[in-house]
């Protein structure tokens, strides 16, 4: 591995995902890139701005360094993707194939998540496998299948190494998630230890896959590492760890904290993209093809996410 480029490095994954590989690679072998310019973020090692819908600028950051690896991480989620859908496509489709042109010129490996949310109409709701109906009720899931596609015609026609998984709703405590249908997931876990109580978007009954975000990293690591040979579902192959509804999580996280109290709220918006997407994926492709393995299910995520938001609640500043 000489040096990888990451794109969308400041949001949940990438926030998380950089200083990972910078753990196991070496600092100055990832260059962190995000739109936003380097006096508003915190620096812990190479970065660059990087709007991924700018030619100039993939020019730019290409022209710097020699990079054998992109780790295209910039886009738009599910539910803000439907408030502005042509944006959504802009900004995911437009930043796919910049990434996906810089990886054929310059002889680079890429990844990219996809995500559950490339299923829909027809799909089957339980133990859904990697090859089935993909017909999305989200601009992001539009954009989702159109870059599964694109991987798979840029490693047919150019022998691009592409690699994609499709991630769950992704629960993590650092940086919280943005704009998706699954981060009523978080939201809840993160009121549950300020506020003791939380009001849910998504009905009681609403059952989705989920991953905690070490487990996420250990998979993207995993994928990327493997040997080509192996990859026969190359794109893109289901991951997931748990899966659970509202009510389920809201009696986990009671075990630890017997106070809390939640209700719901239902978002008309978010509720249908959730039915719109299966109850439980099988991951059995990226088990038999890349060892894909998770070490935390719904009782350890909730007690490791209890755990971190205490510790960090404790060392915040007060407030004046
Ligand atoms: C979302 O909810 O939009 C994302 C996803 C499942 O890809 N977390």
């Amino acid at each position: 591995m000489t040096k990888i480029l990451v794109t969308g490095s400041l949001g949940q994954i990438g926030s998380e995902l950089v200083p990972a590989l910078r753990a196991r690679y070496g600092v100055e072998k990832v260059v962190a890139t995000d739109i936003r310019p380097p006096e508003e973020v915190t620096i812990d090692g190479p970065y660059a701005v990087l709007n991924v819908t700018e030619a100039n600028d993939w020019e730019e950051v290409l022209a710097k360094d020699q990079f054998d690896t992109i780790i295209h991480l910039a886009a738009i989620l599910s539910a803000r993707g439907e408030m502005k859908p042509l944006q959504t496509w802009d900004i995911n489709m437009t930043g796919t194939m910049h990434a996906l042109e810089a990886a054929r010129a310059y002889g680079m490996k890429i990844f990219a998540p996809s995500s559950i949310a490339v299923f829909g109409m027809g799909t089957p709701k339980t133990m859904t496998p990697s090859y089935t109906v993909m017909r999305p009720q989200t601009m992001y899931g539009v954009t989702k299948v159109a870059m599964e596609l694109l991987f798979d015609y840029y490693y047919h026609k150019f022998g691009v190494d592409t690699r994609s998984l499709r991630f769950p709703g992704i629960i993590s405590y650092r940086t919280p998630p943005g704009g998706g249908t699954t981060d009523y997931a978080v939201e809840m876990i993160r009121e549950a230890v300020k506020r003791g109580h939380y009001t849910s978007f998504v009905g009681p009954e609403t059952q989705l896959d989920f991953m905690y975000m070490p487990d996420a990293i250990s998979a993207m690591i995993a994928l990327i590492e493997a040997e080509s040979d192996r990859l026969k579902h190359r794109n893109a192959y289901n991951v997931t760890a748990m899966r659970f509804t509202p009510e389920m999580l809201g009696r986990e996280i009671k075990r630890h904290l017997p106070d809390f109290t939640w209700d719901y709220a239902v978002d008309p918006l978010r509720q249908r993209i959730a039915d719109s997407w299966p109850d439980a994926v099988d991951p059995a492709d990226a088990v038999a093809e890349w060892g894909f393995k998770t070490s935390y299910d719904l009782s350890r995520m909730v007690e490791d996410m209890i755990r971190a938001l205490k510790t960090s609640q404790e060392h915040a500043p007060a407030h004046m």
